[in-house]
């Protein structure tokens, strides 16, 4: 791959991924086929979280006076944060932010949630879109400003020592995520200035993407007492006296179907890991006028087996040359084509 940043760029719309023409910068559609990749990555996170963890969803927007709580974390997103300001015609009594990222919006309420031992650990996670006004260049899944994809869990914990196993949990959520997706990664504790703004400490995944740069794929935050601080999330332990919870969070976004893309695809076109393809086989009939119906009852025949099996089949069944399909199934990186013509049947394959 010669231009890596050019050839991602054309992949995006040629394979149907998503459509950067929308008019506003950093922010695209996510088309059919895009849409379905990203449906079943997030399954597999989804599936290795639920086993441990509460999907939850919380409004998108957080009050000013929330988001400004926290010092440090608010100075580490002031430059990024879309503001809500009317209501219709009527500018608003309080400005309301675009959520970055959803500490803010979620820890006041797990203030009013959390009482006692008896309530934590909590482990809640959300996929959600967030907003960051990004002032680099923006880029197709690596850098918008609408993240569309933001897995983000949060948790609380009685003892420091919990909260440090919880990085440990998912430091290995992660890597069986990333070990699903075939993607190679690097875990690494980011220096102090790299740091989530308000946490204690971030580890981070980084994958190296074919223009040997390397893109930050997933962050894991051990927030300590920082943030029950500021929002004054406390428990009554067995002995009865009050105490700061600690805290953890974790995401990762839309840069996981960028590294998915990235890191398999070739001068063909994609090459997506059966676990996140739309189709793991896609079977293409070589159709002329004489025996069409016997090919095409064959192929319902094959796929009707392979998805007893459980795999994801489809038939291109379109009135063009299959040379040109076979084309298309290569750029697309269906993992396994099967081509079925009237000599296989006369062979009895
Ligand atoms: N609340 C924590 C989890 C958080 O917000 N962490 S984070 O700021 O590091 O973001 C989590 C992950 O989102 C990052 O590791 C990065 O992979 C991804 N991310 C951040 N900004 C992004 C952007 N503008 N576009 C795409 N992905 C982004």
């Amino acid at each position: 791959m010669e231009n890596f940043d050019e050839w991602f760029h054309d992949i995006l719309e040629n394979a149907n991924i998503t459509d950067s023409r929308y008019p506003i910068k950093g922010m695209a559609i996510w088309m059919p086929y895009g849409f379905q990749i990203r449906k079943h990555s997030m399954n597999i996170i989804k599936k290795l979280l639920d086993k441990d963890h509460e999907e939850v969803l919380f409004p998108m927007l957080v009050p000013e006076t929330e988001l400004a709580k926290e010092g440090i974390h608010v100075k580490g997103f002031e430059d990024e944060v879309y503001w809500v300001t009317k209501g219709g015609q009527k500018d608003l009594n309080e400005q309301l932010a675009l959520r970055p990222t959803s500490e803010t919006a979620i820890y006041p309420m797990y203030a009013l949630w959390i009482r006692t031992h008896m309530d934590l650990p909590i482990k809640y996670y959300q996929i959600v879109n967030t907003f960051r006004y990004e002032t680099k260049h923006t880029r197709p899944l690596i850098r918008v400003r609408e993240i569309t994809t933001f897995k983000e869990a949060h948790t609380a914990h009685a003892t420091k020592e919990e909260s440090d196993e919880q990085i440990q949990d998912f430091i290995a959520i992660y890597k069986e995520f990333f070990d699903d997706l075939g993607i190679p990664y690097l875990i690494s504790k980011r220096p102090e200035w790299d740091k989530f703004p308000g946490a204690d400490y971030t580890m981070a995944f980084d994958v190296i993407m074919p223009n040997g740069k390397t893109l930050q794929v997933g962050t894991i935050h051990n927030l300590g007492q920082t943030f029950a601080k500021t929002f004054d999330i406390t428990f009554e332990d067995k002995d009865g006296e009050h105490k700061l919870v600690y805290q953890t969070c974790a995401g990762v976004s839309d840069r996981v179907i960028a590294s998915v893309i990235g890191i398999h695809g070739d001068e063909t076109g994609l090459r997506l890991p059966p676990k996140v393809s739309p189709n793991q086989v896609t079977i293409i009939p070589i159709l002329f006028k004489k025996g069409k119906e016997e090919v095409l009852a064959k192929c319902d025949e094959i796929k009707a087996q392979l998805e007893a099996a459980g795999l994801r089949v489809n038939i291109d069944d379109r009135d063009i040359r299959p040379g040109k399909k076979f084309n298309d199934w290569e750029l697309k990186g269906t993992p396994v084509k099967l081509e079925l013509g009237p000599r296989d049947l006369e062979n009895n394959i």
